[in-house]
Protein backbone atom coordinates (compact mmCIF):
# COMPACT_ATOMS: atom_id res chain seq x y z
CA UNK A 1 0.00 0.00 0.00
CA UNK A 2 1.41 3.21 -0.85
CA UNK A 3 -1.31 5.72 0.44
CA UNK A 4 -2.47 7.48 2.99
CA UNK A 5 1.10 8.50 2.77
CA UNK A 6 1.59 12.22 4.10
CA UNK A 7 -0.29 14.50 4.77
CA UNK A 8 -0.98 17.46 2.97
CA UNK A 9 0.97 19.94 5.71
CA UNK A 10 3.90 17.44 5.69
CA UNK A 11 3.66 17.09 1.61
CA UNK A 12 3.55 21.10 1.16
CA UNK A 13 6.88 21.36 3.50
CA UNK A 14 8.68 18.48 1.09
CA UNK A 15 7.10 19.93 -1.96
CA UNK A 16 8.61 23.41 -1.22
CA UNK A 17 11.83 21.76 0.19
CA UNK A 18 12.38 19.99 -2.83
CA UNK A 19 12.25 22.87 -4.93
CA UNK A 20 14.55 24.85 -2.40
CA UNK A 21 16.65 22.13 -3.50
CA UNK A 22 16.55 21.86 -7.08
CA UNK A 23 17.00 25.95 -7.21
CA UNK A 24 20.84 26.84 -8.52
CA UNK A 25 20.24 30.32 -7.44
CA UNK A 26 17.94 31.88 -10.82
CA UNK A 27 16.89 28.10 -12.10
CA UNK A 28 15.36 25.48 -10.66
CA UNK A 29 16.38 22.33 -12.58
CA UNK A 30 13.59 20.27 -13.67
CA UNK A 31 15.03 17.28 -11.52
CA UNK A 32 18.16 17.02 -9.57
CA UNK A 33 19.90 14.06 -11.79
CA UNK A 34 17.98 12.91 -14.80
CA UNK A 35 17.57 16.81 -15.85
CA UNK A 36 19.95 19.30 -13.99
CA UNK A 37 19.02 22.15 -16.22
CA UNK A 38 16.30 24.61 -16.99
CA UNK A 39 13.69 23.52 -19.01
CA UNK A 40 11.11 25.79 -20.75
CA UNK A 41 7.27 24.18 -19.99
CA UNK A 42 9.19 23.18 -16.51
CA UNK A 43 10.40 26.31 -15.49
CA UNK A 44 6.36 27.54 -16.13
CA UNK A 45 4.82 24.96 -14.22
CA UNK A 46 7.77 25.49 -11.40
CA UNK A 47 6.85 29.37 -11.44
CA UNK A 48 3.19 28.56 -10.66
CA UNK A 49 4.63 26.63 -7.56
CA UNK A 50 6.64 28.79 -6.37
CA UNK A 51 4.03 31.70 -6.89
CA UNK A 52 2.47 31.15 -3.30
CA UNK A 53 5.98 30.31 -1.81
CA UNK A 54 7.80 33.57 -2.94
CA UNK A 55 6.05 35.81 -6.10
CA UNK A 56 10.06 36.93 -6.24
CA UNK A 57 11.56 34.48 -6.95
CA UNK A 58 8.77 32.86 -9.32
CA UNK A 59 9.42 36.38 -11.46
CA UNK A 60 13.41 35.48 -10.75
CA UNK A 61 12.48 31.69 -12.78
CA UNK A 62 10.81 33.49 -15.71
CA UNK A 63 13.37 36.27 -16.01
CA UNK A 64 16.33 33.09 -16.42
CA UNK A 65 14.07 31.82 -18.64
CA UNK A 66 13.31 34.74 -20.43
CA UNK A 67 16.76 36.39 -20.35
CA UNK A 68 17.87 32.98 -22.93
CA UNK A 69 14.81 33.76 -25.19
CA UNK A 70 15.78 33.76 -28.77
CA UNK A 71 16.02 37.03 -31.05
CA UNK A 72 13.27 35.67 -33.18
CA UNK A 73 11.19 35.23 -30.31
CA UNK A 74 11.78 31.46 -29.70
CA UNK A 75 11.82 30.53 -26.13
CA UNK A 76 13.81 27.39 -26.13
CA UNK A 77 13.46 23.99 -24.71
CA UNK A 78 16.40 24.04 -22.49
CA UNK A 79 18.86 26.76 -21.03
CA UNK A 80 21.87 25.41 -19.77
CA UNK A 81 23.01 25.84 -16.52
CA UNK A 82 26.45 27.03 -16.79
CA UNK A 83 29.10 24.39 -16.38
CA UNK A 84 26.71 21.63 -15.50
CA UNK A 85 27.29 18.30 -17.09
CA UNK A 86 25.27 15.50 -16.70
CA UNK A 87 22.74 15.41 -19.49
CA UNK A 88 22.96 14.74 -23.16
CA UNK A 89 22.84 16.37 -25.56
CA UNK A 90 24.39 19.19 -23.91
CA UNK A 91 25.29 22.42 -25.47
CA UNK A 92 28.41 20.93 -27.74
CA UNK A 93 26.10 18.80 -29.22
CA UNK A 94 23.30 21.50 -30.16
CA UNK A 95 26.03 24.02 -31.17
CA UNK A 96 23.60 26.75 -31.31
CA UNK A 97 25.78 29.61 -30.36
CA UNK A 98 27.86 28.52 -33.23
CA UNK A 99 25.52 27.81 -35.81
CA UNK A 100 22.48 29.94 -35.14
CA UNK A 101 21.75 33.31 -36.23
CA UNK A 102 19.01 34.18 -33.37
CA UNK A 103 20.58 32.35 -30.89
CA UNK A 104 21.39 34.30 -27.33
CA UNK A 105 25.02 35.11 -26.79
CA UNK A 106 26.46 34.68 -23.34
CA UNK A 107 23.96 31.29 -22.13
CA UNK A 108 23.30 28.00 -24.03
CA UNK A 109 20.30 26.66 -24.97
CA UNK A 110 18.99 24.03 -27.11
CA UNK A 111 17.58 24.63 -30.45
CA UNK A 112 13.63 23.81 -30.26
CA UNK A 113 10.81 25.10 -28.59
CA UNK A 114 8.70 23.12 -26.12
CA UNK A 115 4.86 24.22 -25.25
CA UNK A 116 3.54 27.65 -24.74
CA UNK A 117 2.47 27.65 -20.92
CA UNK A 118 4.08 30.57 -19.85
CA UNK A 119 0.82 32.69 -19.74
CA UNK A 120 -0.50 30.67 -16.87
CA UNK A 121 2.82 31.22 -14.70
CA UNK A 122 2.10 34.93 -15.66
CA UNK A 123 -1.10 34.49 -14.53
CA UNK A 124 -0.80 32.75 -11.31
CA UNK A 125 2.37 35.02 -10.46
CA UNK A 126 -0.09 38.15 -10.54
CA UNK A 127 -2.80 36.35 -8.82
CA UNK A 128 -0.44 35.71 -5.63
CA UNK A 129 0.79 39.16 -5.93
CA UNK A 130 -2.42 40.44 -5.30
CA UNK A 131 -2.38 39.32 -1.70
CA UNK A 132 0.38 40.33 -0.74
CA UNK A 133 1.50 44.26 -0.33
CA UNK A 134 2.74 47.27 -2.29
CA UNK A 135 6.44 45.92 -2.88
CA UNK A 136 5.53 42.34 -3.94
CA UNK A 137 2.59 43.56 -6.23
CA UNK A 138 5.47 46.08 -7.41
CA UNK A 139 7.97 43.29 -8.43
CA UNK A 140 4.84 41.47 -10.06
CA UNK A 141 3.60 44.36 -12.20
CA UNK A 142 7.47 45.90 -13.14
CA UNK A 143 7.64 42.21 -14.40
CA UNK A 144 4.61 42.08 -16.53
CA UNK A 145 6.25 45.79 -18.14
CA UNK A 146 9.54 44.67 -18.64
CA UNK A 147 8.70 41.16 -19.91
CA UNK A 148 5.21 41.82 -21.76
CA UNK A 149 7.19 42.68 -25.19
CA UNK A 150 9.12 39.17 -24.73
CA UNK A 151 5.78 37.47 -24.27
CA UNK A 152 4.59 39.25 -27.36
CA UNK A 153 7.08 38.08 -29.14
CA UNK A 154 7.16 34.47 -27.76
CA UNK A 155 4.01 34.34 -29.35
CA UNK A 156 4.12 36.38 -32.28
CA UNK A 157 7.32 33.77 -33.17
CA UNK A 158 4.71 30.62 -32.88
CA UNK A 159 1.94 32.56 -34.51
CA UNK A 160 3.85 32.73 -37.28
CA UNK A 161 7.12 30.76 -37.87
CA UNK A 162 5.17 27.92 -36.51
CA UNK A 163 1.70 28.56 -38.06
CA UNK A 164 3.18 28.48 -41.47
CA UNK A 165 -0.21 27.34 -43.57
CA UNK A 166 -2.08 29.64 -41.17
CA UNK A 167 -4.76 27.21 -40.63
CA UNK A 168 -4.36 27.79 -36.36
CA UNK A 169 -1.97 24.60 -35.83
CA UNK A 170 1.66 24.69 -34.38
CA UNK A 171 3.90 22.53 -36.08
CA UNK A 172 6.54 20.64 -34.36
CA UNK A 173 10.23 19.35 -36.21
CA UNK A 174 10.85 17.49 -33.17
CA UNK A 175 8.81 14.93 -30.79
CA UNK A 176 10.55 16.83 -28.20
CA UNK A 177 8.59 19.93 -28.91
CA UNK A 178 5.76 18.48 -27.54
CA UNK A 179 6.75 17.70 -24.32
CA UNK A 180 5.47 14.30 -24.70
CA UNK A 181 8.50 13.03 -26.61
CA UNK A 182 7.72 9.08 -27.43
CA UNK A 183 4.05 9.32 -27.42
CA UNK A 184 2.39 7.14 -29.49
CA UNK A 185 1.37 9.88 -31.44
CA UNK A 186 4.48 10.43 -32.83
CA UNK A 187 5.12 6.82 -33.86
CA UNK A 188 4.59 6.95 -37.69
CA UNK A 189 5.89 10.28 -38.39
CA UNK A 190 8.55 8.49 -36.45
CA UNK A 191 8.88 5.97 -38.93
CA UNK A 192 9.51 8.33 -42.02
CA UNK A 193 12.56 9.47 -40.04
CA UNK A 194 15.72 7.48 -41.67
CA UNK A 195 18.69 8.37 -39.58
CA UNK A 196 21.55 8.92 -41.14
CA UNK A 197 25.24 9.10 -39.77
CA UNK A 198 25.10 10.41 -36.01
CA UNK A 199 28.06 11.62 -34.39
CA UNK A 200 28.59 8.80 -31.72
CA UNK A 201 27.03 9.28 -28.28
CA UNK A 202 26.46 8.18 -24.89
CA UNK A 203 23.19 8.44 -22.96
CA UNK A 204 23.18 9.42 -19.66
CA UNK A 205 19.55 9.52 -19.35
CA UNK A 206 20.04 5.55 -18.93
CA UNK A 207 22.92 5.57 -16.18
CA UNK A 208 20.34 8.05 -13.91
CA UNK A 209 17.01 6.26 -14.64
CA UNK A 210 18.92 2.65 -14.56
CA UNK A 211 15.83 0.57 -15.49
CA UNK A 212 15.79 1.26 -19.16
CA UNK A 213 12.04 0.43 -19.51
CA UNK A 214 11.23 3.56 -18.32
CA UNK A 215 12.88 5.50 -21.19
CA UNK A 216 12.36 6.07 -24.26
CA UNK A 217 14.40 3.25 -26.56
CA UNK A 218 17.95 3.45 -28.28
CA UNK A 219 16.26 3.41 -31.70
CA UNK A 220 14.54 6.29 -31.09
CA UNK A 221 17.49 8.07 -29.83
CA UNK A 222 18.86 7.88 -32.81
CA UNK A 223 16.20 9.20 -34.79
CA UNK A 224 16.28 12.11 -31.89
CA UNK A 225 19.47 12.59 -32.31
CA UNK A 226 19.43 12.93 -36.49
CA UNK A 227 17.08 15.39 -35.96
CA UNK A 228 18.94 17.45 -34.49
CA UNK A 229 21.81 16.56 -37.42
CA UNK A 230 19.17 17.74 -40.14
CA UNK A 231 17.98 20.82 -38.23
CA UNK A 232 22.17 21.77 -37.30
CA UNK A 233 22.34 21.58 -41.10
CA UNK A 234 19.37 24.42 -41.61
CA UNK A 235 21.19 26.73 -38.91
CA UNK A 236 18.33 26.37 -36.58
CA UNK A 237 16.75 28.82 -39.43
CA UNK A 238 12.98 29.31 -39.18
CA UNK A 239 13.02 29.02 -43.22
CA UNK A 240 15.00 26.85 -44.27
CA UNK A 241 13.65 24.00 -41.24
CA UNK A 242 10.46 23.11 -43.21
CA UNK A 243 12.49 22.26 -46.40
CA UNK A 244 15.23 20.29 -44.28
CA UNK A 245 13.16 18.30 -41.35
CA UNK A 246 12.06 14.25 -42.28
CA UNK A 247 9.83 15.23 -39.20
CA UNK A 248 7.26 17.61 -39.60
CA UNK A 249 3.96 17.66 -37.20
CA UNK A 250 1.35 19.40 -36.18
CA UNK A 251 0.25 19.09 -32.93
CA UNK A 252 -3.21 19.66 -31.91
CA UNK A 253 -2.54 19.97 -27.72
CA UNK A 254 0.04 22.41 -28.25
CA UNK A 255 -2.28 24.46 -30.26
CA UNK A 256 -5.02 23.66 -27.44
CA UNK A 257 -2.39 25.16 -25.10
CA UNK A 258 -1.56 28.02 -27.31
CA UNK A 259 -5.14 29.07 -27.74
CA UNK A 260 -5.44 28.85 -24.32
CA UNK A 261 -2.26 30.70 -23.34
CA UNK A 262 -3.44 33.92 -25.68
CA UNK A 263 -6.38 34.32 -24.34
CA UNK A 264 -4.76 33.76 -20.43
CA UNK A 265 -2.26 36.71 -21.93
CA UNK A 266 -4.71 38.49 -23.59
CA UNK A 267 -6.82 39.26 -20.13
CA UNK A 268 -3.83 39.81 -18.04
CA UNK A 269 -3.24 42.08 -21.13
CA UNK A 270 -6.51 44.17 -20.60
CA UNK A 271 -6.17 44.25 -17.00
CA UNK A 272 -2.98 45.96 -17.24
CA UNK A 273 -3.30 48.19 -19.76
CA UNK A 274 -1.53 46.76 -22.04
CA UNK A 275 -1.86 48.16 -25.78
CA UNK A 276 -4.98 47.62 -27.31
CA UNK A 277 -3.28 46.72 -30.79
CA UNK A 278 -1.57 43.39 -28.49
CA UNK A 279 -4.77 42.53 -26.86
CA UNK A 280 -6.75 42.25 -29.74
CA UNK A 281 -3.70 40.26 -31.51
CA UNK A 282 -3.99 37.83 -28.69
CA UNK A 283 -8.00 37.16 -28.93
CA UNK A 284 -7.39 36.99 -32.84
CA UNK A 285 -4.62 34.08 -31.99
CA UNK A 286 -6.85 32.74 -29.12
CA UNK A 287 -10.03 32.34 -31.73
CA UNK A 288 -8.08 31.04 -34.72
CA UNK A 289 -6.18 28.61 -32.70
CA UNK A 290 -9.33 27.37 -30.97
CA UNK A 291 -10.66 26.53 -34.67
CA UNK A 292 -7.63 25.07 -35.71
CA UNK A 293 -7.80 22.48 -33.18
CA UNK A 294 -11.64 22.03 -33.50
CA UNK A 295 -11.23 21.32 -37.38
CA UNK A 296 -9.06 18.23 -36.44
CA UNK A 297 -12.16 16.75 -34.63
CA UNK A 298 -14.26 14.03 -35.15
CA UNK A 299 -17.95 15.67 -35.73
CA UNK A 300 -19.37 12.91 -32.74
CA UNK A 301 -16.92 11.93 -30.56
CA UNK A 302 -15.10 15.94 -30.23
CA UNK A 303 -11.77 13.53 -30.49
CA UNK A 304 -8.74 15.47 -31.52
CA UNK A 305 -6.05 14.63 -33.87
CA UNK A 306 -2.65 15.30 -34.94
CA UNK A 307 -1.51 15.90 -38.12
CA UNK A 308 1.60 14.61 -40.02
CA UNK A 309 2.90 16.78 -42.17
CA UNK A 310 5.00 14.73 -44.09
CA UNK A 311 2.57 11.86 -44.78
CA UNK A 312 -0.42 14.50 -45.14
CA UNK A 313 -2.13 11.95 -42.97
CA UNK A 314 -4.08 12.99 -39.91
CA UNK A 315 -2.71 11.27 -36.70
CA UNK A 316 -5.50 9.42 -34.17
CA UNK A 317 -4.24 7.80 -30.62
CA UNK A 318 -6.07 7.24 -27.44
CA UNK A 319 -3.48 9.62 -26.15
CA UNK A 320 -4.41 12.87 -24.29
CA UNK A 321 -4.00 14.63 -27.25
CA UNK A 322 -7.45 13.42 -27.92
CA UNK A 323 -8.69 15.69 -24.97
CA UNK A 324 -7.14 18.81 -26.64
CA UNK A 325 -11.05 20.95 -27.52
CA UNK A 326 -11.26 20.81 -23.41
CA UNK A 327 -8.67 22.99 -22.68
CA UNK A 328 -9.33 25.38 -25.21
CA UNK A 329 -13.15 25.01 -25.89
CA UNK A 330 -14.91 25.65 -29.34
CA UNK A 331 -16.43 22.04 -29.48
CA UNK A 332 -20.43 22.50 -29.66
CA UNK A 333 -22.51 21.39 -27.08
CA UNK A 334 -23.16 17.50 -28.00
CA UNK A 335 -19.62 16.90 -28.90
CA UNK A 336 -17.54 18.72 -26.04
CA UNK A 337 -20.28 16.21 -23.59
CA UNK A 338 -19.44 13.18 -25.47
CA UNK A 339 -15.76 14.38 -24.93
CA UNK A 340 -16.09 14.88 -21.37
CA UNK A 341 -17.56 10.83 -20.57
CA UNK A 342 -14.53 9.87 -22.68
CA UNK A 343 -12.27 11.10 -20.40
CA UNK A 344 -14.25 10.18 -17.57
CA UNK A 345 -15.32 6.98 -18.52
CA UNK A 346 -13.61 3.86 -18.68
CA UNK A 347 -11.20 4.00 -21.61
CA UNK A 348 -9.42 7.10 -19.38
CA UNK A 349 -10.12 7.96 -15.86
CA UNK A 350 -12.94 5.20 -14.74
CA UNK A 351 -10.58 2.04 -16.75
CA UNK A 352 -11.43 -0.44 -13.83
CA UNK A 353 -8.06 -1.45 -12.83
CA UNK A 354 -6.52 2.52 -12.84
CA UNK A 355 -4.89 3.18 -8.65
CA UNK A 356 -6.54 6.67 -9.32
CA UNK A 357 -8.93 8.04 -11.24
CA UNK A 358 -6.33 9.99 -13.31
CA UNK A 359 -5.96 10.64 -16.92
CA UNK A 360 -2.91 7.55 -18.05
CA UNK A 361 -0.70 9.50 -20.99
CA UNK A 362 -2.15 7.02 -23.10
CA UNK A 363 -5.34 5.33 -23.01
CA UNK A 364 -5.00 1.46 -21.25
CA UNK A 365 -7.10 -0.28 -23.73
CA UNK A 366 -5.04 1.43 -26.53
CA UNK A 367 -2.85 -1.59 -28.29
CA UNK A 368 0.06 1.04 -27.94
CA UNK A 369 -0.41 1.18 -24.10
CA UNK A 370 3.07 0.33 -21.92
CA UNK A 371 1.90 0.87 -18.63
CA UNK A 372 5.84 1.78 -17.31
CA UNK A 373 6.88 3.40 -20.50
CA UNK A 374 7.46 6.97 -20.73
CA UNK A 375 4.74 8.95 -22.57
CA UNK A 376 3.36 5.80 -23.83
CA UNK A 377 0.64 4.87 -20.54
CA UNK A 378 2.23 6.36 -16.76
CA UNK A 379 0.25 8.83 -15.30
CA UNK A 380 1.93 12.69 -15.59
CA UNK A 381 1.20 14.50 -12.54
CA UNK A 382 2.24 17.94 -14.36
CA UNK A 383 -0.67 16.74 -16.87
CA UNK A 384 -3.18 15.92 -13.93
CA UNK A 385 -2.74 19.86 -12.92
CA UNK A 386 -2.78 21.15 -16.91
CA UNK A 387 -6.42 19.46 -16.93
CA UNK A 388 -7.37 20.74 -13.66
CA UNK A 389 -6.43 24.46 -13.91
CA UNK A 390 -8.19 24.12 -17.79
CA UNK A 391 -11.46 22.79 -16.04
CA UNK A 392 -11.63 24.67 -13.33
CA UNK A 393 -11.08 27.63 -15.81
CA UNK A 394 -13.96 26.66 -18.53
CA UNK A 395 -16.30 26.60 -15.18
CA UNK A 396 -15.91 22.77 -14.55
CA UNK A 397 -15.10 23.31 -10.97
CA UNK A 398 -16.12 19.57 -9.65
CA UNK A 399 -14.08 18.13 -12.37
CA UNK A 400 -11.56 20.16 -11.63
CA UNK A 401 -11.46 19.38 -8.00
CA UNK A 402 -11.66 15.55 -8.50
CA UNK A 403 -8.41 15.53 -10.36
CA UNK A 404 -6.86 17.78 -7.81
CA UNK A 405 -8.05 15.58 -5.12
CA UNK A 406 -6.85 11.95 -7.04
CA UNK A 407 -4.01 13.76 -8.14
CA UNK A 408 -2.89 14.81 -4.43
CA UNK A 409 -3.69 10.91 -3.19
CA UNK A 410 -1.43 9.91 -6.08
CA UNK A 411 1.73 12.63 -4.67
CA UNK A 412 0.75 11.00 -1.20
CA UNK A 413 3.61 8.30 -1.77
CA UNK A 414 6.12 11.80 -1.01
CA UNK A 415 8.19 10.81 -4.13
CA UNK A 416 7.23 13.44 -6.56
CA UNK A 417 7.65 11.53 -9.24
CA UNK A 418 8.40 12.67 -12.67
CA UNK A 419 5.56 10.20 -13.72
CA UNK A 420 3.69 7.08 -11.86
CA UNK A 421 2.33 3.20 -13.00
CA UNK A 422 -1.32 3.52 -13.78
CA UNK A 423 -2.29 0.45 -11.96
CA UNK A 424 -0.28 -0.05 -9.05
CA UNK A 425 0.64 3.64 -8.13
CA UNK A 426 4.58 2.58 -8.42
CA UNK A 427 6.39 5.92 -9.26
CA UNK A 428 8.73 5.93 -12.26
CA UNK A 429 11.17 7.80 -14.22
CA UNK A 430 13.03 10.80 -12.09
CA UNK A 431 11.91 11.06 -8.51
CA UNK A 432 12.06 15.03 -7.11
CA UNK A 433 10.57 16.05 -10.04
CA UNK A 434 10.08 19.73 -10.05
CA UNK A 435 7.30 20.49 -11.78
CA UNK A 436 5.33 17.49 -9.62
CA UNK A 437 6.28 19.14 -6.59
CA UNK A 438 5.03 22.74 -8.28
CA UNK A 439 1.76 21.19 -9.11
CA UNK A 440 0.86 19.80 -5.40
CA UNK A 441 2.15 23.41 -4.05
CA UNK A 442 -0.39 24.90 -6.46
CA UNK A 443 -3.03 22.61 -5.74
CA UNK A 444 -2.21 22.90 -1.85
CA UNK A 445 -1.93 26.86 -1.86
C1 LIG B 1 13.79 16.00 -23.45
C2 LIG B 1 12.16 17.89 -18.39
C3 LIG B 1 11.67 17.27 -19.68
C4 LIG B 1 10.20 17.56 -19.94
C5 LIG B 1 9.63 16.74 -21.09
C6 LIG B 1 9.95 15.27 -20.82
C7 LIG B 1 11.44 15.07 -20.67
C8 LIG B 1 13.51 15.43 -22.05
C9 LIG B 1 14.21 14.10 -21.93
O1 LIG B 1 11.92 15.86 -19.61
O2 LIG B 1 12.08 15.36 -21.89
O3 LIG B 1 13.31 17.30 -23.56
O4 LIG B 1 15.44 14.11 -21.86
O5 LIG B 1 13.55 13.06 -21.92
O6 LIG B 1 9.44 14.47 -21.85
O7 LIG B 1 8.25 16.95 -21.22
O8 LIG B 1 10.03 18.93 -20.22
O9 LIG B 1 11.33 17.52 -17.33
Amino acid sequence: MIDPGFTPTQLAARAAYLLRGNDLGSMTTAAPRLYPHMWSWDAAFVAVGLAPLSVERAVTELDTLLSAQWSNGMIPHIVFANGVDGYFPGPARWACRQLAAHAPAGVDTSGITQPPVHAIAVQRILDHARRHGRSTRAVAEEFLDRRWPDLMRWHRWLAHARDRDQNGRIMLYHGWESGMDNSPRWDAAYDNVIAGSVPPYRREDVTVVTDASQRPTNGEYDRYLWLLEEMKSARYDDDVLPAKMSFAVEDVFVSAIFSMACDVLAVIGEEHSRPNSDVRELYYWADHFRRGVVATTDERTGAARDFDLRSGRWISTETLATFAPLLCGGLDRQAERTLLHTFEGPRYCSHPDLRYALPPSTSPVSRDFRSREYWRGPVWPVMTWLFSWAFARRGWAERSLLLRAEGLRQAADGTFAEYYEPFTGEPLGSMQQSWTAAAVLDWLG
